[in-house]
Parts: structure tokens; C-alpha cells; sequence
């Protein structure tokens, strides 16, 4: 059995535990919690980077980030379930980096008030960060991705979904006043995949 290092917010974990389900491969793996605060946690000895998500192989070894276990599951799967193949693939790589992005920006703006001090907070780093987020969200909602047909997303599909319901669990949903085409392009995910409604954060 392998093991998924995870918590129940992460979207980049949520990333993990979409594509398993997609590609059905959910009951080769269980999910081990991590809390990436606690130095007593093993997730720094398994990622010297102590971030989640990463998965443990049965034979020891480990593989990080998301999009390298996702790499990974796709390889598992036989291949070119989650990436087409040809030159379409590289379309679907950097749609996922672009996905992704959103989450890191996200993240770095959650840490900025969960990490510092009240006094050393930067709010044009904040800002910074935000408009990270604004202009990929824009870039989507001005070109946006094909609809996902019978349960089977591609990877930047799947990267866009955990980054909306990461931007809905830690911003109230603010985006959703300004993108109304990813609104209903992240409807039609949730009925399209079922993993997404029952991965969704606690
Ligand atoms: N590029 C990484 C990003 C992973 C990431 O930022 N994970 C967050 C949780 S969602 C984390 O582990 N943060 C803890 C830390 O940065 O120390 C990926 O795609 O897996």
C-alpha cells in the first residue's frame, strides 16, 4: 500500500486525491495526516522540504511535489489519462502551472498573516501576491478551459478545481463576484467529478 502525506485543506493534496479517484486508483493508497508545523512529524525526513502533499511508495521511496506524483499516477494508469500526448501536452502543462500559481500565491498570502506577527505583516507584499492571483484568474475566465466530460479531467482541469476551492475555503469566495464564467466552468467540474464535492475541506 502507498501512502498519501496529506491534510484535509491542502489543494495540493486535494490535487492527489482527485486524480487518484479519477483514474481509480483511490484503494492503493491510504492518506496519512501531516501537520507540516510539527518538526516531530516524519514529513521532514520524507520531504526535506517538510510540504505536503507527498507519497511514499511501497518500496520506501518518496515522490514530491503534486505535479510529480500526479506524473507519477498518470504512469501508474498507463499513461495520457491526466496529460494528452504531442505537443497538446505542453498546452496542459503550463494550464496547470498557471492553476498551481493561483495556490501559491494563495498560500503565500494565508502564511503572511498565519506566520507573522500582526506588526510584521507587508501588505504590498500581500498585494503582490493577490495580483498574482487576479491576473491568472483572469487569464482563465478570458480563455477558459475545455469542460470535463464523464469523470475524466485532464491535470490543469484538476489544478484550476483545487485552486477555485482553495480561493472559496480561505477567501469566502470574493473571486466568484468577478469570474462568473469560472464560476459555472467549476460547477460543471463538481457534477462532472464526484471526488471534488467529497474531497472538499472540513
Ligand atoms: N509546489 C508544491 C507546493 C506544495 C505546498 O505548498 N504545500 C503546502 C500545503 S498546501 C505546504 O506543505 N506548506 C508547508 C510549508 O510550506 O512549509 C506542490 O505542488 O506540491
Amino acid at each position: 500500500m502507498q501512502t498519501l502525506r496529506s491534510s484535509s485543506a491542502s489543494p495540493f493534496g486535494r490535487k492527489i486525491k482527485l486524480a487518484l479517484s479519477v483514474l481509480g486508483l483511490a484503494d492503493k493508497v491510504k492518506v496519512d495526516l501531516a501537520n507540516t508545523l510539527d518538526p516531530e512529524d516524519n514529513l521532514r525526513a520524507q520531504n526535506p522540504l517538510g510540504k505536503i502533499p507527498c507519497l511514499i511508495l511501497e518500496d520506501g521511496n518518496v515522490l514530491y511535489d503534486s505535479r510529480v506524483i500526479t506524473e507519477y499516477l498518470d504512469y501508474m494508469a498507463g499513461g495520457e489519462k491526466l496529460f494528452p500526448a504531442g505537443a497538446e501536452r505542453f498546452d496542459v502543462l503550463t494550464q496547470q502551472a498557471l492553476a498551481d500559481g493561483i495556490c501559491d500565491a494563495a498560500i503565500q498570502i494565508v502564511y503572511e498573516s498565519r506566520m507573522r506577527p500582526e506588526e510584521k505583516r507587508h501588505q504590498d507584499w500581500v498585494d503582490y501576491q493577490q495580483l498574482k492571483i487576479d491576473r491568472a484568474l483572469t487569464a482563465f475566465e478570458s480563455n477558459p478551459l475545455p469542460q470535463v466530460q464523464h469523470n475524466s479531467p485532464n491535470a490543469a482541469q484538476i489544478a484550476l478545481a483545487c485552486s477555485l476551492g482553495y480561493l472559496d475555503l480561505r477567501f469566502g469566495g470574493e473571486w466568484r463576484n468577478s469570474y462568473p464564467k469560472l464560476v459555472a466552468w467549476l460547477e460543471d467540474f463538481a457534477s462532472s467529478v464526484p471526488a471534488f464535492d467529497k474531497t472538499r475541506p472540513e
